[in-house]
């Protein structure tokens, strides 16, 4: 098979002046789902990786959170960076207590790599099945990574499109920590919340309590662009049945975009309308992302 050229021209760069929000984020808010990326020359890309994203280091991190409003971050290891874990781990070090990570891991990582992590701050492993993003892992590598790490207390973040959850679902019920989905779990939201792929995921979260949902990316499932009114529905619907199992994110600096270059502000002000009341936002942005990794 042709290798893919990896062209490094391949990303849109992360907004340079974002707006400020009318949302004010409660005290203590989280940004759930945010990214670090190089610079390359410290933190080289993988090689296996689908895309070059731009780099996005800690420190525009740190003042984007401050700018946004927010105090803490849980920043996600993605697919640019392989099983390669150093730019997350400096980032959480740097952070101290104002940051965790979600890692992506190789089946023979040793424990005691495993538990270096977790003193930096790692409270979950990512497994992601969206095939364009990575080369597919077999489920017996995931449940034996997952059985390892649940020994540390962490939980497993999952990322899929909503066409691949049928399959998926065996898989999913058969994990023994804290599952969280990300993206709502990549609903089509042209086709609506009644569709069945939606409605299937609801249908999971409502038979197995353990599962959570980020409610985040509008940037990415919006047909219509900002200020991405296509997608408020879904979040609100989940945010409504699920208020204790929701979480938020920017998904800075949106990386492997190509439609537009999100503005942070306007994402922010997504939170209000897909979570109406004081009490919602504070659940979705302090108190649920706090239980989940700083308990
Ligand atoms: C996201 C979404 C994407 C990328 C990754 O790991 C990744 O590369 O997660 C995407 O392209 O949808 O959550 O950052």
């Amino acid at each position: 098979m042709a290798e893919k050229q990896i062209m490094d021209d391949d990303y849109l760069p992360f907004h340079p002046n974002p707006s400020k929000p009318k949302f004010v984020a409660p005290a203590g808010a989280v940004d759930a789902h945010c990214h670090v990326f190089g610079p390359s020359e410290v933190f080289p890309y993988a090689p296996e990786r689908k895309y070059t994203p731009c780099d996005a280091p800690k420190e525009k991190l740190f003042e984007l959170r401050d700018y946004l409003g927010f105090e803490r971050n849980v920043i996600v290891q993605a697919s640019c960076h392989g099983r390669n874990n150093d730019a997350l781990v400096d980032a959480l070090k740097s952070a101290g207590d104002l940051a965790r990570g979600v890692a992506v891991v190789s089946p023979d990582i040793s424990d005691d790599e495993l538990k270096a992590m977790d003193e930096a701050g790692v409270r979950a492993v990512r497994f992601n099945f969206v095939k364009r993003l990575v080369d597919a892992t077999p489920k017996e590598v995931f449940l034996g990574i997952a059985e390892r790490i649940a020994k540390l207390g962490w939980h497993i973040v999952v990322y899929f499109e909503a066409p691949d959850l049928e399959e998926l679902t065996p898989f999913l019920k058969q994990l023994p920590t804290t599952i969280v989905v990300d993206h709502m779990g990549r609903p089509d939201v042209t086709k609506g919340v009644d569709h069945p792929d939606f409605q299937r995921f609801i249908a999971l979260m409502d038979e197995n309590p353990n599962i959570w949902t980020k409610v985040s990316c509008p940037e990415r499932l919006t047909v219509d662009g900002p200020p991405y009114d296509d997608v408020i529905e879904f979040g609100k619907t989940l945010v409504a049945r699920f208020p204790d199992r929701v979480l938020w994110g920017t998904d800075w600096p949106h990386p492997n975009m190509k439609s537009h270059v999100p503005d942070e502000g306007i994402l922010v002000d997504v939170v209000p309308r897909i979570a109406p009341t004081p009490e919602l936002q504070q659940q979705l942005l302090v108190t649920n992302p706090m239980k989940l990794y700083w308990d």
